[in-house]
């Protein structure tokens, strides 16, 4: 496969997503200080499963270990380490200082352990034994308390995203030693919210990207080789769908080929919505999400709250933090160019996350009486619920107006059938970020896509854009946002975009670079003044507005309801600052384009099923479209 580039296993063992690998900082050398001694002995074993397949397991124990220490279990389809770590890396710092051994595992059919990998399969869920991943981490952890020696028979499995999934299907089936967990930005359900899809609509990009770099390859972690410098460019010439088999994967990439075959919400992928089977909290779990992931906002949440149903022991938590995917376990300092006046990342490990395992893996500390611990951006400070959302939070609409402004006001009687109007043309998309764009792996650029800039999209003439007056007073909106729009194309299916908006104040950052010698290279963009920070992003997809599994065409031209959930929030719109909305039908290649013909399949669309359509967005009294925003008082 020559257009797939293929990359060593990932020998970095933090506890992170393949966009995050880091090495360790290198150690100050100089020329006689010898070298500290590792702080980890490394060992490798191959643990056999109940089927017999024997998986690659690292396990790594502090150096001079002389009594009983819990173990510290992920799994991870990315690579293990093949030597010690030369210092304790910085993600892990504060759990170390506990006291752990780390093991680290290869799931089935990656690198050296046996077995077949599967996208799709890993997520699968058999009635009352969970994910083929459950049953693994049950016999890992079974083989660990029997045979690592000096363990205490306590184990906890953390890990990002896929290893957050693994982490998180453990708690359909815990093994009794299993006595903490925590998911952190795990999946639940790639078609309604999580990679692969956003209600249907296709994560494009992503999903093409993603199941090559797991797919393609077993013993490495394969970047596709793009031909051209901005991937928008490269979809948007490859054409219509069926094209990136055809000509590049050649139907070698399972997943892609699943992705593809199976268009609707039907049994494939409702079988993999994993967390759906969860009733109750039956592990104490940390739920970790970051609110500007680019990659799995939603499963934290959707975990959070299966869990939530039965937790009469308290054991279920959540934390939230102005984070891109993973982002906690690096250093997070700041959030686009805002800065957040400390390292959240940090924070969070050192005083939420090691104290929750100190609590259950080594009985130290006292157990947290909070639901959620939340950084609220905009007042950068972190705050502690009792419950989530906040009680005290009240659903309040923002409106639409056809002049282009927002406001708490419904329209009146003289906006009656006001509405605006755009044409979104599949054939010259509104790029998700600015061009050019880079691929999604290795580069840094699609971690931080979330909290860019919108200004390069703004009076683009198929972006709407609606903005309230400067706020007299802070606004803090704490819980679910959402919007309600009213919406008709000319077409017969289409997709809206909604985005939420902080606009920050033209004077925001004075001086925006230092006054005497003007802007250095960067700054300009990076000034805060004016900045449009997203707050919330999402899209629906026409065809699947009233039935996810069985999608219907949309009558051209007829106004109808468009219910957009905009997720968990929990941000203060400063005085000062305006709230903006934009609205637009493509983002690319984020999102696949959607012909706006009604085809039975979107991935089989032709090119002549691709054509521009009007799209028409209502502000008046009996059609209010709206933004709902939980607001603290
Ligand atoms: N977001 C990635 C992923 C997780 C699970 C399934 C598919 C993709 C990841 O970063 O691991």
């Amino acid at each position: 496969m020559h257009h797939l580039l293929k990359l060593a296993a990932l020998a970095a063992w933090i506890i992170a997503a393949p966009a995050l690998a880091q090495t360790a900082p290198a150690a100050p050398t100089t020329a006689v200080k010898p070298p500290a001694p590792a702080p980890f002995t490394w060992r490798e074993v191959m643990i056999p499963m109940r089927d017999g397949v024997a998986l690659q397991t690292v396990i790594l124990t502090p150096a001079g270990q002389s009594e009983p220490l819990p173990i510290l279990l992920r799994r991870t389809p990315y690579g293990v380490p093949d030597k010690a770590p030369a210092e304790v890396p910085a993600s892990l710092k504060a759990l170390a200082a506990d006291g752990y051994i780390f093991v680290i595992q290869n799931l089935r059919g990656r690198f050296k352990s046996e077995g077949e990998f599967s996208l799709s399969e890993d997520s699968r869920v058999t009635p009352g034994k969970g994910t083929i991943e459950t049953r693994d981490a049950w016999d890992t952890i079974d083989w660990l308390v029997k045979h690592v020696p000096l363990n205490n028979g306590r184990v906890g499995v953390m890990g990002v995203s896929y290893d957050g999934l693994t982490a998180g299907v453990t708690l359909l089936d815990p093994h009794p030693a299993l006595k903490a967990v925590s998911e952190q930005a795990s999946p639940v359900d790639q078609w309604m919210n999580d990679d692969d899809h956003r209600y249907g609509a296709l994560r494009l990009s992503y999903d093409f990207e993603y199941a090559v770099l797991e797919e393609a390859d077993k013993n490495a972690n394969t970047h596709f080789a793009f031909d051209k410098w901005d991937t928008y460019d490269w979809y948007l010439s490859a054409g219509p769908l069926p094209a990136l088999n055809d000509k590049y994967l050649h139907g070698k990439i399972k997943y892609w080929n699943e992705a593809t075959e199976h268009p609707n919400y039907d049994s494939f992928w409702r079988q993999q919505a994993w967390a759906e089977t969860l009733r109750g909290s039956t592990v104490p779990n940390l739920n970790v999400a970051g609110f500007w992931d680019q990659e799995d906002p939603w499963g934290p949440w959707r975990i959070y709250r299966q869990a939530a149903a039965h937790d009469p022991d308290h054991t279920n938590l959540m934390v939230a933090g102005p984070w891109c995917h993973g982002c906690w376990r690096g250093k997070a300092t700041s959030l686009g160019p805002l800065d957040l006046g400390q390292d959240t990342a940090l924070a969070f490990r050192a005083t939420i996350e090691a104290p929750f395992f100190a609590y259950w893996l080594h009985g130290k500390g006292a157990k947290p009486d909070w639901a959620a611990t939340i950084f609220e951006t905009g007042s950068n400070a972190w705050r502690t619920y009792k419950a989530w959302p906040p009680r005290d939070a009240k659903p309040t609409s923002l409106y639409l107006h056809a002049d282009g402004s927002l406001s708490f006001t419904a329209p009146g009687a003289a906006e009656a059938g006001a509405h605006r109007d755009y044409v979104s043309d599949p054939a010259n998309p509104v790029p998700y970020r600015q061009r050019p764009i880079s691929p999604t792996y290795p580069g840094g650029d699609w971690r931080h896509w979330e909290s860019a800039d919108q200004r390069f999209v703004d009076h683009r003439p198929d972006v709407l854009s609606f903005v309230s007056a400067p706020l007299d007073k802070d606004l803090v909106v704490a819980g679910e946002v959402a919007a309600e729009l009213y919406a008709a194309t000319s077409g017969t299916d289409g997709d809206m975009v909604v985005k939420l908006i902080d606009v920050f104040p033209e004077d925001a950052q004075t001086p925006p670079w230092p006054a005497d010698d003007g802007p250095k290279p960067g700054q300009f963009a990076a000034s805060l003044n004016g900045y449009q920070l997203p707050i919330a992003m999402e899209v629906r997809r026409g065809r699947f507005l009233k039935d996810f599994e069985h999608p219907a065409a949309l009558a051209p031209d007829k106004p109808i309801r468009w219910d957009v959930p905009l997720r968990d929030r929990d941000h203060v719109f400063r005085k000062g600052h305006r709230i903006m909305v934009q609205i637009q039908s493509t983002w690319f290649p984020l999102i696949d384009r959607n012909p706006q013909t009604f085809v039975p399949s979107i991935y089989a669309a032709k090119a002549s099923d691709f054509v521009a359509a009007r799209q028409r967005v209502f502000a008046s009294p009996d059609m209010a479209s709206r933004i709902i925003l939980p607001i603290v008082p």
